[in-house]
């Protein structure tokens, strides 16, 4: 049981978990209670119910059955469920990834009034990169082509995946050697399903073979296309300010969340929102205006591109529909709780379902097709207003805290910013990590999870990492987490980073922590260490790079995805908690040890943030050693106080 004051690391969050505690409305951390104890076969990873023979679970402590009906052994069981596992996070986001696509076709086509194509530049370069000729013929023309050029990587039956072109050589020959070079998106993530049906494969590496490959068509197919397609058709995100917290929801404007994760809608609502029409009839029902606000990593998507607030992170979904005055939340596809429907009983909320994917209990739902897009959004934005004059004054409960952030790197101008406008290189950051003035970079992403502090392993860790001059990338949930915390600002730089990172962050006026997207656009973390891989000097490999990865709160099957393939491209990536594979020795092993021969790189397991960032610590300074690079030009005592255990605790004591 996770006690009430240790529930979050975010003041605003406790204030609302408390108040959801006494008016009685259940929330995520009460249900958690509700299933204590949770289920130690499926925590190990050594429940099958992949045939009717089973249920069948093995006994780790070796007294009981150590096979399951048909005589597969806890090491099959384990690496089926992890593949299995992994496929729905390869198919959430790679699904994504081809509706931006079909987006494209549409605007490509003229047959969307609501998609135009505003990535102009990066449209070119793409279709340089694949063949497509550009000369002379407009951007629709182009975008033609690469729209149908992209949709064939996802049936690809021939060949490897066109983006294995952009992997550095040495990341192509483990891949060869192991036999997961990535084939075609639909074709791993079936073939991988395949394997996991009774009776197929019983090869526990060979199925976690499978599970490479399925993660590299993702990261490198599903996830890249959806980043690169985003910014083709909604324009590259470029260094905006913004906020984000609960504070971020204004008592007198009509307030508008858009949760979930696919452009395509959340795009239009943006639109939809600043139509005059919309707010005159906001206003004309006692409304100072539209107050657009997202969560999850449809927040991150319209931050990115717009600088729309943030009014939270997954485990503040709920949270938010509390506040009493979110007037309609919209709703799309991935880490949406089927339990905010119900708070439509409570609070006057109305919850809008639109994906022809994704239907909710209790949501009315309003389907949305690219090809109406505008419609669907001013319709979704008038419910909204419409709901406004119906808000119970004395529900309402906002919490203060909304706190500045920049967002809006891109691989494009991330490291070129470091080289300043006009010497837009890689070189100024390979530069700094060569004479050790950054000490590395980390990618930290990933979600909540109720089971631990919500935030706090964010925090500590990155906070812990840009202490020790690491510079710190990130998506999803964890940079919203570092965002409300203030690491996403300028100043943050003064207060939480070491010398060397200061110097760097105070003479470009960047943050220490910088936010680069959605989920997807862990793409972007793979692109920029190929960039740094072509600049030189700091390994001529991914496996070589002073670069590390982490999740500290994961939960979902696309955070196992994304750890597989940031693994499987030589990133060093810890995660908490463990992959549920450790009623196998051997799976368990072979992702920690033995990854090393195959890719250059392992998992690692850690619960304690602190120990995790020093585990990535310590990785940094054996590759530096490795590359002959100086140890770091300042030296950082080793101060393992965990901050936000104690912020917590004096915030929980003061509500
Ligand atoms: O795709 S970080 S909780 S919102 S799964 Fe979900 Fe996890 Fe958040 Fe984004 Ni990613």
């Amino acid at each position: 049981m996770v006690e009430r004051k240790q529930r979050s690391a975010d003041p605003a969050s406790l204030e609302m978990i408390n108040f959801a505690c006494e008016a009685e409305v259940p929330i995520a951390w009460d249900r958690l209670d509700a299933q204590e104890p949770q289920c130690g076969f499926g925590r190990l990873g050594i429940c099958c119910r992949n045939c009717t023979m089973g249920p069948c679970r093995i006994d780790p402590f070796g007294e009981g059955a150590d096979r399951g009906v048909c005589g597969a052994t806890a090491d099959t069981i384990v690496a089926r469920n992890l593949l299995r596992g992994l496929l729905g996070g390869a198919a959430a986001h790679s699904d994504h990834g081809r509706d931006i696509v079909h987006a494209l076709a549409l605007a490509a086509e003229g047959k969307s009034d609501a998609y135009k194509i505003k990535g102009t530049v990066k449209l070119r370069k793409l279709a340089e990169e694949y063949g497509i000729p550009s000369e002379g013929r407009n951007d629709q023309e182009v975008a033609k082509d690469l729209a149908h050029l992209l949709l064939g990587e996802f049936g690809r039956q021939e060949g490897v995946l066109a983006n294995v072109a952009r992997v550095p050589e040495q990341q192509q020959k483990f891949w060869a050697a192991a036999g997961v070079t990535p084939r075609g998106v639909d074709q791993d993530i079936v073939t991988g399903m395949h394997m996991t049906h009774i009776g197929v494969d019983n090869d526990p590496e060979h199925l976690v073979m499978g599970s490479v490959r399925a993660a590299l068509a993702d990261g490198w197919g599903g996830s890249m296309i959806a980043t690169d397609v985003s910014d083709i058709l909604f324009g590259e995100p470029q260094p905006t300010r913004s906020l984000a917290n609960l504070g971020v929801l204004n008592e007198d404007e009509v307030n508008l969340i858009v949760h979930g994760h696919e452009p395509t809608l959340s795009e239009v609502i943006v639109a939809a929102a600043g139509d005059p029409e919309l707010v005159a009839l906001a206003e004309s029902k006692g409304a100072k205006g539209i107050n657009l606000a997202g969560i999850c990593c449809t927040a991150n998507e319209i931050l990115m591109r717009h600088g729309i607030p943030v009014a939270g992170n997954f485990l503040q979904q709920e949270l938010a529909i509390i506040t009493g005055v979110v007037d309609a939340m919209v709703v799309d596809v991935q880490c949406i709780m089927p339990a905010i429907a119900r708070l439509q009983e409570c609070f006057h909320t109305k919850i809008f379902s639109t994906s022809p994917k994704a239907k909710f209990p209790g949501m009315t739902h309003i389907e949305f097709h690219e090809d109406e897009a505008m419609e669907t959004a001013k319709k979704l934005v008038r419910l909204a207003i419409e709901n406004f004059p119906n808000r119970n004054a004395s529900k309402v409960r906002i919490p203060k805290e909304k706190e500045g952030l920049i967002a809006g790197f891109t691989t494009e101008d991330i490291f070129t910013f470091l080289g300043g406008r006009y010497r837009p290189s890689y070189r100024p950051l390979c530069d700094g990590i060569q004479a050790g003035r950054i000490r590395g970079l980390a990618g930290v992403v990933g979600c909540n999870n109720a089971k631990f502090t919500h935030d706090r392993y964010h925090l500590e860790m990155v906070k812990e990492l840009i202490r020790n001059d690491i510079l710190v990338v990130q998506t999803g949930c964890s940079a919203i987490a570092c965002a409300k915390a203030g690491l996403l600002a300028p100043e943050a730089a003064e207060k939480y980073a070491g010398n060397g990172l200061q110097e760097i962050c105070r003479a470009v006026g960047i943050p220490p922590v910088l936010h680069v997207g959605s989920c997807v656009d862990n793409s972007r973390i793979l692109t920029a260490v190929v960039e740094m891989v072509k600049e030189g000097g700091i390994g001529d490999s991914i496996d070589k790079l002073p670069v590390v990865g982490a999740a500290p709160e994961w939960m979902s099957e696309k955070a196992i995805s994304i750890g597989m393939y940031v693994v499987a491209s030589g990133i060093f990536t810890v995660v908490n908690p463990p992959l549920p594979v450790r009623g196998s020795r051997y799976v368990e092993e072979l992702l920690t040890k033995t990854f090393e021969d195959y890719f250059g790189a392992t998992w690692a397991f850690e619960e304690d943030p602190i120990e995790a960032a020093h585990l990535m610590i310590d990785h940094i300074d054996r590759k530096r050693r490795d590359l002959g690079l100086p140890p770091p030009m300042y030296e950082v005592p080793y101060a393992p106080k965990t901050v936000e255990t104690i912020e917590t605790a004096e915030a929980a004591a003061a509500l």
